[in-house]
This record gives structure tokens, sequence and C-alpha cells, in this order.
């Protein structure tokens, strides 16, 4: 098995992430995804609505940028450009190209994809994984999965979508761990401004906590 550079295989898929320390929201009982930015008017989509265009699975590795890969996961889901053809193209505001895409999770958690990431034949919006629904440490009641990038991309618990014809401001953009623009694992792109071989043994030292803050995803097996 070939992992990206400066990756390590782990046990089963533990519940990563920066809100570790806090419980995974609640879902409501007919959960929406709010889609807004340059369009001519917001819509609501529901999660039930979403899950009724053409769907994929897709096998996938999964890379967070402390340095672990969970392996063999079978998401399913609307492909990211399914999605934007059907629902988003046809309610675009002017003839400025969108750039960026920001993912809102219900936790209050963002990412910012370029156009052209987001719109890779590999990115999905998942509600499903390894043939069950989404559970709530892996980003019920749907999640973005884009296993090309770092995890920090795959924004979990969406409840918006928001499309710019501009880079939108990032609080993060001048820490030295903001993400990397692209965040392509195969390019070591962890991070914007250090780069990643720098940061790996930084995140070494990191792992043995996160995993013990991540307890609880790491006992739930995958088989
Ligand atoms: N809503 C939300 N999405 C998130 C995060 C988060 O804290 N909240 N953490 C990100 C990070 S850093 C990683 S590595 C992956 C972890 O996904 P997992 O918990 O399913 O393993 O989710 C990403 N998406
Ligand atoms: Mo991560």
């Amino acid at each position: 098995m070939t992992l990206p550079p400066g990756q390590r295989a782990v046990e089963g898929f533990p519940r990563f992430g920066t809100h570790l320390h806090r419980p995974p929201p609640p879902v409501s009982a007919d959960p929406v995804i709010e889609i807004g930015g340059a369009l001519t008017e917001p819509i609501t989509l529901s999660v039930t609505d979403l899950a009724k265009l053409p769907r994929r699975d897709l096998a996938a590795d999964f890379h967070c940028v402390a340095g672990w890969s969970a392996t063999g996961l079978l998401w399913e889901g609307v492909p990211f450009e399914t999605f934007y053809r059907a629902q988003v193209e046809p309610l675009l505001e002017s003839d400025a190209p969108v750039s960026h895409i920001v993912f809102e999770g219900l936790d209050g958690y963002r990412s910012i994809v370029l156009f052209e990431d987001a719109l890779a034949d590999d990115v999905l919006i998942a509600d499903r994984l390894d043939g069950r629904p989404l559970d709530s440490d892996h980003g019920a009641p749907v999640r973005l999965v884009s296993p090309g990038q770092y995890g920090y991309v795959s924004t979990k618990h969406l409840c918006r979508i928001e499309f710019h014809t501009s880079e939108p401001p990032d609080p993060d953009r001048w820490s030295p761990l903001a993400a990397h623009r692209r965040a392509r694992v195969w390019q070591e792109e962890r991070h914007r401004h250090l780069p990643g071989r720098v940061v790996r043994p930084v995140y070494r030292a990191l792992i043995g906590p996160i995993r013990a803050l991540s307890a609880r995803g790491s006992r739930t097996s995958r088989q």
C-alpha cells in the first residue's frame, strides 16, 4: 500500500479534527444545507433532496495533516460536481467565474476550497460510510470528502456552502498552521507558509495526545 509522503496508516478510522474537545453537534430531524454567495438568490436544500441526485461510491484513503491515514474507506454520496451543475450553476449571479467555495459545518468549522479542487472527480458530498449512514463522529448528516486533499478540507456536518468569485477573508490566514490553498496530499501541501517536511516532526510529537482525545472514534470498528 502506498501512502502520500510523510503519512502513516492507523487502525480503524478515528474521529480526527480540530474540535475534538467538544462533542459532535446535534443534528435536526430534517437537516438542510444553505447555499449562498454569488447567487441570484440563496437557496436551502434539504439533505433528503440532496440524496436524490445521481450518486456514486468512492473507495479512498483519508489523510489527516497530522500525518495519519485511515485506509480503505468506502464512501457513498453525491459527487460535488453533480450537485454544483444541477443546483448552483443555474443560479450564478454574474459572468465572473466562481473561484473559491466555503464549506461550513454545524460546529462552526469552515474550509475554503479552490473551485478546480472542489470539482475534481473524486470529491463527494457523502452521507454514508462503509455501508451505514454517517455517524456523528464522522460528519452526520453529510460531509465533504476530498481524498486528494488533507482532511481539514473535508468539512463534516455540512450546513452551508458559499460560492465566491474572489478569495474570501480567512481569519487564520497568517497563522503558521494556516491551511494550504490547495492542500494536495501527494504534493505534501500541509500548510500555507511552512513546508510540509518541516512540520512533520512537530505533528509526530502531538499524535499521542491527539489520539487520546479522539479515543471515542478509534474504538468504533469499521468491520
Ligand atoms: N465540521 C468539522 N469538520 C471537520 C473537522 C472539524 O473539527 N469539524 N475537522 C477536520 C479535520 S482536521 C479532519 S482530519 C477531518 C477528520 O474527519 P473524521 O473525524 O471523520 O476522521 O475532518 C475535518 N472536518
Ligand atoms: Mo486533520
